[in-house]
């Protein structure tokens, strides 16, 4: 059991599943940086357990701060930044081609949504962001996004350029060591929303199934809207 974050129990209750979600990423954001990795792990699967949540005083704060410029290498070898992708509502995925269940789990369920968004998808750039650049070359990328929609763009980058990114989406990773090059990494499994402007949503937990996803997608697109 390697994947903690990644394998978080799906009970009942959209709404509260919904805030779950959110505190929990909260959480993540405010125990990650400043505590032992363990920590902000338990906390979340602790607030996404069954059984009564009480709610923390300061689960709004911080939330601006989430995201920021970034420079990346697409699969096809092409450079991107946040500018690249201005005028489009991103949908960001972080992971990585190894992993066992997370990450599939969510690069399906992401691909039922834009399938179930239909045109709506058009205004929308879905992203899928590893955290193991030093496995996940634009070619090891390329190959593993054909089994999903087409539309999800792969990128990836130095380790230090996507130090930068997982930093500023305050995305979990942890690389296990052992193993040789068999490592696993233990990551946040969040679709964070941006707006066309590039400003932060919110995010869902990657495993809601796809026609939850797009139903989520169009009601904070809507609700964004200014
Ligand atoms: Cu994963």
């Amino acid at each position: 059991m390697t994947n903690g974050v990644d394998n978080l129990p799906d009970s009942g209750g959209d709404a509260l599943l919904a805030m779950r979600t959110k505190i929990a990423f909260l959480v993540l954001l405010a125990v990650g940086g400043l505590a032992a990795a363990g920590v902000a792990i338990t906390a979340a699967l602790l607030i996404l357990g069954p059984g009564s949540i009480p709610l923390p005083a300061t689960v709004t704060s911080g939330a601006a701060a989430i995201g920021g410029p970034f420079k990346l290498l697409t699969t096809e070898g092409e450079t991107v930044t946040d500018q690249t992708y201005r005028g489009k509502w991103l949908l960001i995925f972080f992971g990585y081609t190894f992993c066992p269940d997370a990450c599939p789990t969510a690069l399906n369920n992401m691909s039922v949504a834009l399938e179930k968004l239909g045109s709506e998808a058009d205004k929308l750039q879905p992203l899928f962001i590893t955290v193991d650049p030093q496995r996940d070359t634009r070619e090891v990328m390329a190959e593993y996004l054909k089994s999903f929609d087409a539309r999800i763009v792969g990128l990836t980058g130095t380790q230090q350029q996507i130090d930068e990114v997982i930093r500023e989406y305050r995305v979990f990773v942890e690389k296990d060591q052992a193993g040789g090059r068999d490592y696993l990494v233990t990551h946040s499994a969040f679709d964070y929303l941006m707006t066309p402007h590039g400003s932060f949503v919110n995010v869902i937990q990657s495993n809601e199934a796809g026609e939850d996803i797009a139903a989520w997608l169009r009601k904070q697109m809507a609700d964004a809207k200014r």
